[in-house]
């Protein structure tokens, strides 16, 4: 095991973090979750399940008055909302972050979700101008060539218009590049939420571009890259390489898990570039221009680039490389006792499908191979699940991820070792949670 940073001693956490305690105590009944999970596996562990039963558990013995009076009637909430008991599992900002909510990030609670699917409500948000609602009667997409040559026939699409079109469900993840970039230089925040929550994941629906650009006459041969540029006041613009359209991978997506996307999410019309990390899937999408190069807008050429070891940046990067982290236990959760759990995470690469996911309890000394939930989808969240006797002692878990190319997660030792430390954007090191003996989990780094 390699040397080991550990959250706070070398940079405190900024006071409005939730403290230990609240997220045990809330955070979607994860408490109870983890009492739960130990117990049924404590059955199949032959754990002595019969000494609650024997005692006589009041809440099984005695019927509550729900069980025997006639419930609320259908429709109540017209639209459904999550159980009472589950208020606390919220998108979260760091104050102080930023120095204004409308050029702000919201972190997605990822140590309360489950499966894959980001529930829409819990979407991780970014905004580098405030979000807006827009009336998608007067949204418009615009699709037009740098030069007449490149694209013969420019056009102007309403909603209406693009939702006749011959459409698209996928699954992919959704990553903002700077996920994770708080801890490039060191341990600085002690929950999952606010180390990988700039993730999400969802259904989306729409129109393939490359159907779009070829309904604009578009001439693939001297036409190599895309402009996409969104309504808002930020001005949001990103080059796309026309490969990736051509892919048949880009689509603009008007839906998300089922319905239509959220304001916040670029409601009516966001790009959806997966495997790309987040600022380019531009949202309130309202203009595409083909051209021949790269067009060197301020969100490529001077921001999301990376500062190297030989003081030169990196540009144009563009693709999350593989990475995952383990969502439960993690930072701010308690272990409740000595015994069985699942160890349960999320993996993912921006290229493709995930192959492996290898967990250690050793702090990266010994490895054992996680049970991957399938389907697994190219460019989407992969659910990994594995099991673990807790015998009581300090632990540190980690997982490493292995994509379909054979690329493998780097240690934080080996992403340093190529990137340095003064990056903000694409840190993709393996995430480690160190375990007491009184079962308290919380953010650490081993290099
Ligand atoms: N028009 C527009 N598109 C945008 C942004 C923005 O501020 N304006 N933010 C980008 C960034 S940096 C990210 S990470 C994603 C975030 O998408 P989300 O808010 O749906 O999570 O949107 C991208 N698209
Ligand atoms: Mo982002």
């Amino acid at each position: 095991m390699g040397d080991i940073k550990q959250a706070g001693r070398l940079r405190p956490a900024p006071e409005n973090f939730l403290s230990a305690e609240q997220i045990t105590a809330v955070g979607s009944g994860r408490r109870d979750f983890l009492r739960k999970s130990f117990l049924a596996a404590g059955a199949a562990l032959a754990a002595p399940l019969a000494a609650r039963a024997a005692d006589g558990d009041p809440d099984i013995l005695n019927l509550p008055p729900w069980a025997t009076s006639l419930g609320l009637p259908v429709a109540t909430n017209p639209y459904g909302m999550p159980s009472k008991y589950e208020s606390q599992l919220l998108r979260r900002e760091s104050p102080g972050l930023t120095r204004v909510g409308g050029a702000s990030v919201s972190f997605a609670p990822l140590q309360g979700l489950f499966g894959i699917i980001t529930p829409s409500g819990l979407h991780f948000e970014r905004h580098h101008q405030g979000w807006h609602d827009v009336d998608p009667a007067k949204h418009r997409l615009m699709i037009n060539g740098s030069d007449p040559a490149f694209l013969k026939k420019p056009k102007v699409y309403t909603m209406d218009e693009l939702m006749r079109l011959p459409s698209v469900s996928r699954i992919h993840f959704i990553e903002c590049g700077a996920n994770t970039g708080l801890e490039w230089g060191n341990v600085a925040v002690p929950t999952v939420q606010y180390t990988h929550g700039m993730l999400s994941c969802s259904e989306f629906t729409g129109v393939p571009l490359k159907l779009l650009l070829e309904d604009c006459g578009v001439d693939y041969k001297k036409a190599r890259y895309v402009l996409a540029e969104g309504g808002d006041g930020s001005a949001m613009t990103r080059t796309i390489p026309m490969e990736m359209v051509e892919s048949g991978e880009v689509f603009v997506a008007y839906g998300q898990n089922g319905e239509m996307l959220r304001p916040e999410n670029g409601y009516p019309l966001r790009l959806v570039v997966p495997g790309v990390q987040g600022v380019s899937w531009v949202k309130w999408l309202r203009r595409i221009e083909v051209g021949d190069q790269p067009y060197a807008t301020k969100d490529e050429a001077i921001h999301y680039i990376d500062l190297q070891p030989s003081g030169l940046h990196r540009q144009y990067t563009s693709i999350q490389e593989c990475k995952s982290v383990i969502t439960t236990p993690s930072g701010g959760q308690t272990l409740l006792s000595p015994g069985f759990f699942n160890v349960s995470g999320l993996a993912w690469s921006g290229r493709g499908r995930i192959k492996q996911v290898d967990v250690s309890f050793d702090g990266g000394i010994n490895w054992k191979t996680a049970r991957l939930e399938g389907p697994i989808q190219n460019k989407a969240l992969t659910r990994f699940n594995v099991d673990w006797v807790w015998d009581g002692k300090p632990a540190i878990l980690q997982s490493r991820a292995i994509d379909e190319t054979g690329y493998v997660q780097p240690t934080y030792g080996q992403l340093r070792k190529v990137r340095g430390t003064k990056s903000i954007y694409h840190n993709n090191a393996i995430q480690s949670w160190k375990i007491v003996e009184g079962g308290e989990v919380s953010n650490v780094q081993v290099l």
